[in-house]
């Protein structure tokens, strides 16, 4: 298969890569030697090395298979309750590392492909992260899923296969740039499944008459046909043999009536355009974070992703002949914000236009069913779609949607009659022009359980936007689940070393089954040899991120420095112009010392990376800031090594696993009240990094856990926020005189054109400061003084570290599962068979 002469083009590369696919030939030929010879002339050539990674692809995917196949028959014989996760957003990253450990043969591997002069490293790179997803709440969804199949629960995920996941970020002259992510050349995690597909309808009109039984018959007819194609993921477990199945959408033209009748009467051209038009749904993920713009085709997307989930679903109940009324005894469906509630509308549509069922019994099964988690309180991502448009493409839903509001509010009507204005207030349809509706007390409405993803949050919603939700349910409706992160990607393959030491202390790595056994670490906190190690690795893995840094950047940056890192979605709210700005301070603070008062000056290198959305200006804005203030601070010759400012271009899952590990500082530094949770923030407390922070999501519970002496606080309360506001609206505006100094910099052209930063200073100079930058710059620049401080004493400073690790195992997603199992699904682990079960890990 691999011609000595080499793979000349693309397309012959490509040919080979379906041959070893069509051909049986597994990686473990190329591993046992079938086709070393070969193989050795093109060790270092690029081709070959993504062959060796479809080679080993292929190995591994051939060992899911078996336990894969297993898994859904022992599920499908033992009929449990499953649970089901809606989610617009799987941000899974890459599948081989994981499932060669998930496996427990990465070792054989590394063997394997050594003997034919591979690195594993190499080869693992070769793959395109899966990035159907924008940030946290995709990246959640990604952890639990790992976190199902590793506690055995029967469990699956529902998605959309983009053809376009999120954009690749290049930056030219300091802008970003978009880049369509085109990743599907080379898939050998997904299986493509012609024998599903489910026929999801859209436009069309609605028709009710009475049949001869004197029975209302509603029938939504004509519009158009798309259809979903499944593709099936299969989701290993670590220290299992549970391989659980994400299923995702693609849309294509349906081979129904209506196309036919297109070719029939020889109107190809338009035959063609529907095609193209149907594809359209699926092609390409939204790239905005926290924000929803009311899109046609989003609506769409939502609307085909969830018709096709639920009629699989159903399906699935219905091959068990049972009754309908043990529908919520077998399923459960979580929706992973509002952007699948559409899935509430077309179960009820289900039972009562297709199962004939009656409204309150059909609704009764409905609202036992559902589960709905908030991720978010920002006003601008709260979805609300026009009636005009939901009238237009799904006039069946918005009638469904009018019924449930009028049944809901003539209950509210009676429980609170003198309350007239309530009613205005809850009701799911918003009376303003165009009327719109609101999907998030839909969701409400149409779940049993709501919940927030971290504790200030979880009050938040229930104190603010959902306040008379809990008067008319009561406050047990709502509850609240930390989010959490998976161990096994965000400790053991991001930071293998790491993982191993405390492994060799603890005795084992029973940990990453049960992470509150890190706690075991807390004696060791001053054992010489073990911190002396325990700084080694962070050492070594800074270096590595430095090898990274000058590879994509060209800029040199000392190891030994402070790594201060800020990687997240861009946005004004999450606050990247605090920190830049603090950069900017420190800059001039450096300037301003006499030559040997600059030796004191502990080394730093700030570190940012992340993605704007492409039609968000201010946050394209920082972003630029930030790499015109690196280009004049990285090649000032005062400064040298005791500033660098670095922008990693595209900030992905992949880089993330580089970067998590190489932190001394991070910053999570949100207007409190603003970031439901976070997750990031996990991740680099789990790899020995500590935070600055504000009390604001996960922050809060994390400074619980590892105590107030490991994290660096600083801001404003959440519940000073609204005054502040205030304040800024009424009183006089005014500027902290050192961010003042700040600013003066800026329009004084020093990081270039001063005109391109004018909207950045003004939006809180002159317009209000909605996030409080100015109000929490000071607190914020005295407690990054602090952290040079504390730096300086390494020795307290890599206790803090281990403390900080040894407590962090309440954040596991194994917990947060567990939760929501318990208190919300109502669903047990499968039992695995003994010569199923665990298998040596390492
Ligand atoms: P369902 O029809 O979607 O519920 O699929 C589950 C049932 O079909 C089980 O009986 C499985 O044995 C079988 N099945 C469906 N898909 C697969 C698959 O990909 N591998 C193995 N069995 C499958
Ligand atoms: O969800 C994460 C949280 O950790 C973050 O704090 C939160 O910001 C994030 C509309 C969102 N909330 N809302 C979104 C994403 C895409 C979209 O189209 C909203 N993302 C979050 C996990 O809980």
């Amino acid at each position: 298969k691999f011609s000595p002469s080499g793979f000349k083009t693309k397309d012959e590369f490509e040919a080979c890569i379906t041959d070893v696919g069509n051909s049986g030939l597994r990686a473990e030929d190329l591993i046992t030697g079938r086709m070393r010879p070969a193989c050795r002339d093109h060790i270092g050539k690029i081709p070959i090395q993504l062959a060796a990674y479809s080679g080993t692809a292929l190995a591994f995917r051939d060992r899911l298979i078996i336990d894969w196949n297993k898994t859904q028959q022992r599920q499908t014989f033992d009929d449990q309750k499953r649970i089901y996760y809606l989610s617009l957003e799987f941000l899974m990253g890459r599948t081989l590392d994981n499932a060669m450990l998930n496996v427990g043969l990465k070792k054989v591997a590394k063997e394997g492909l050594d003997d034919l002069g591979f690195r594993i490293e190499d080869v693992i790179n070769q793959e395109h992260d899966a990035a159907l997803g924008n940030g946290g709440l995709g990246r959640l969804a990604a952890c639990f899923l790992d976190s199902l199949a590793s506690l055995n629960y029967p469990a699956w995920g529902y998605g959309l296969r983009y053809r376009y996941g999120i954009f690749k970020q290049d930056i030219e002259n300091g802008y970003q740039v978009e880049i369509p992510d085109y990743w599907l050349d080379f898939n050998p995690w997904e299986f493509a499944r012609h024998d599903v597909t489910v026929d999801v309808q859209f436009y069309g009109w609605v028709n009710k008459h009475t049949d001869d039984d004197g029975k209302q018959v509603v029938s939504w007819q004509d519009g158009e046909l798309v259809t979903a194609v499944a593709y099936d993921v299969p989701i290993p477990g670590y220290g299992t043999s549970t391989v659980n199945n994400l299923r995702l959408w693609s849309s294509k033209a349906s081979s129904g009536e209506f196309d036919f009748s297109k070719f029939n009467s020889g109107d190809y051209e338009s035959a063609v355009a529907d095609q193209q038009r149907a594809e359209t749904i699926s092609a390409v993920l939204y790239p905005n974070d926290n924000l929803e713009r009311g899109k046609e085709l989003r609506l769409k997307q939502q609307y085909f992703w969830c018709a096709a989930s639920l009629h699989d679903i159903v399906r699935r109940f219905k091959k068990t002949q049972r009754k309908w009324s043990e529908f919520p005894d077998q399923v459960a469906i979580q929706l992973n914000d509002t952007h699948p509630t559409l899935a509430i509308v077309e179960l009820q549509r289900i039972l009562i236009d297709k199962e004939g069922l009656e409204w309150d019994v059909a609704w009764g099964i409905v609202t036992k069913t559902f589960g709905y988690t908030n991720h978010t309180v920002l006003p601008e991502a709260l979805e609300k779609w026009s009636v005009p448009l939901f009238q237009n493409l799904l006039p069946r839903h918005l009638q469904i949607i009018y019924d449930i509001n009028l049944f809901f509010l003539q209950g509210v009507e009676r429980r609170f009659p003198k309350d007239r204005e309530m009613l205005g207030r809850v009701s799911i349809i918003e009376e303003s022009q165009p009327k719109m509706v609101r999907m998030a007390y839909l969701a409400i409405v149409g779940s049993h359980k709501v919940n927030g993803v971290a504790e200030l949050h979880s009050d938040l919603i229930k104190t603010t936007i959902f306040k008379d939700f809990v008067k008319i349910y009561g406050p047990d409706k709502f509850t609240n689940v930390t989010n959490g992160i998976t161990p096994r990607r965000w400790l053991h393959q991001a930071n293998p070393r790491l993982s191993e030491l405390i492994a060799s202390k603890l005795g084992g790595y029973d940990f990453l089954k049960d992470l509150t056994l890190l706690n075991k670490l807390e004696p060791f906190v001053d054992d010489k040899d073990f911190k002396k190690e325990w700084a080694e690795i962070k050492y070594a893995n800074k270096v590595r991120l430095a090898q990274h840094i000058l590879k994509t950047t060209g800029v040199s940056v000392n190891p030994k420095a402070l790594f201060d890192v800020q990687v997240k979605r861009i946005h004004e709210y999450k606050r990247q112009q605090l920190n830049i700005f603090g950069v900017i301070r420190r800059y001039l603070t450096i300037k301003a010392l006499k030559p040997e008062e600059r030796k004191k000056v502990l080394p730093r290198v700030s570190i940012f990376g992340g993605k704007a959305a492409p039609g968000y200006w201010m946050a394209k804005t920082i972003i630029h800031l930030i790499n015109k203030v690196g280009e004049v601070v990285n090649n000032d010759p005062d400064v040298g090594d005791l500033l660098k400012v670095i922008f990693i271009e595209d900030y992905n899952v992949s880089k993330a696993e580089i970067i998590t590990p190489a932190s001394d500082i991070s910053e999570h530094i949100s207007t409190a009240g603003t970031e439901a949770s976070g997750t990031s923030n996990m991740k680099f407390v789990l790899n020995g990094g500590l935070i600055i922070g504000t009390l604001d999501g996960a922050n809060i519970e994390i400074t619980r856990e590892i105590g107030e002496q490991n994290v660096f606080l600083f801001g404003n309360l959440s519940e000073d926020v609204e005054d502040l506001r205030h304040n800024h609206f009424y009183g006089e505006s005014h500027v902290d005189p050192e961010l003042a100094k700040v600013f003066d910099t800026i329009k004084a052209g020093t990081f270039g054109d001063e005109g391109a930063f004018s909207a950045l200073i003004a939006a809180i100079a002159e317009h209000g400061d909605y996030y409080l930058v100015s109000d929490d710059f000071h607190s914020y620049c005295s407690t990054q003084d602090l952290i040079d401080e504390s730096y300086k004493n390494q020795d307290e400073w890599l206790s803090k570290s281990i403390l900080s690790v040894a407590r962090m195992g309440f954040f596991t997603s194994d917990r947060c599962i567990n939760e929501y199992a318990d208190s919300i699904w109502n669903i047990e682990p499968l039992q695995v068979k003994d010569e199923d079960e665990v298998r040596a890990r390492t």
